[in-house]
């Protein structure tokens, strides 16, 4: 059985999941809206990447016998004023939602709830990759400092992501 605490932190970190989906999703509208229909592919798997997330904990806390409480999802940005200062803000993003992961993982410690703890750990991996995956195309949007035809190129290669919905979550 999970206690309180950490059930109560388990469901703020839900909201803050469910959060990156609905941004990520505003995101991918931005760029669709933009006629980038590749940036927006990249968003929208991105997007389902965080309902993955949420199914994830969703499923741990009900095995854990916790409950499950649903907040209101804060609405997020809809337009940003450049490809790169969409990504830059969902790499701030990412620092953020790495900051929420590790203090819930130090709440585990001091909850003694290595069960948490354990779980916690595959998010702590996974924040690596979330982070490195949005400062990278940050890094390439600098490189090419909004030159169209590089925006062309990296539209088409980011219309290949793959995966995104986590169907093991
Ligand atoms: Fe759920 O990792 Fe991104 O936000």
């Amino acid at each position: 059985m999970i206690s309180q605490a950490m059930q109560d932190a388990f469901n703020k970190q839900i909201n803050e999941e469910l959060y990156s989906a609905y941004l990520y999703a505003a995101m991918a509208n931005y760029f669709e809206a933009s006629s980038l229909k590749g940036f927006a592919h990249w968003m929208r798997l991105q997007s389902e990447e965080e309902l993955g997330h949420t199914r994830r904990i969703v499923t741990f806390m009900n095995d854990r016998g916790g409950r499950v409480i649903l907040d209101a999802v804060a609405a997020p940005q809809v337009d940003w004023e450049a490809p790169l200062a969409a990504f830059e803000a969902a790499y701030t993003h990412e620092c953020h939602i790495s900051a929420c992961i590790n203090a819930l993982s130090t709440k585990a410690m001091e909850e003694k709830d290595h069960a948490s703890h354990a779980f916690l750990e595959w998010f702590v991996t996974e924040q690596v990759e979330e982070e490195a995956n949005a400062d990278e195309i940050v890094q390439q949007l600098k490189l090419m400092d909004g030159a169209p035809g590089g925006l062309f190129l990296m539209d088409r290669e980011l219309a290949q992501r793959t995966g995104g919905g986590e169907a093991t979550a």
